[in-house]
């Protein structure tokens, strides 16, 4: 439904208003990194038991979530309004090189 993130029903999944959210029986998560280990623990899959292995998903997904993605919402913003190439191209290269910029 749209905006429906903003619902005061939705603030008790996830109180910053942002999906994706789950409610798992009565449990709320929110921020898709925690989503993604809530679920890996819970379905003990993604989720190796030595500490080495689990750590190298943890590392993208942690670039992920603290600079790809904040940067690359700012890029697409950015780009929607301008409908330029050169506003993605005036964007960092943690936000080119995934998307095939790479001058
Ligand atoms: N750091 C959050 C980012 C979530 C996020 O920005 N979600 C966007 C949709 S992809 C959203 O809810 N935007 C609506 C808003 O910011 O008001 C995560 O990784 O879950």
């Amino acid at each position: 439904m749209k905006n429906e993130q903003f619902a005061p029903s939705f603030l008790k999944i996830d109180p910053n208003n942002k999906i994706p959210a789950l409610l798992d029986a009565g449990f709320s998560v929110f921020e898709s990194g925690a989503i993604l280990i809530y679920l890996a623990k819970k379905h003990q899959q993604f989720w190796a038991s030595d500490s080495a292995e689990r750590i190298k998903p943890l590392r993208w997904m942690f670039f992920q979530a603290g600079s790809q993605g904040p940067m690359l919402g700012q890029a697409h913003y950015n780009f929607g309004n301008s409908r330029t190439k050169k506003s993605i191209m005036g964007s960092s290269v943690t936000v080119k090189k995934p998307i095939g910029f790479t001058a």
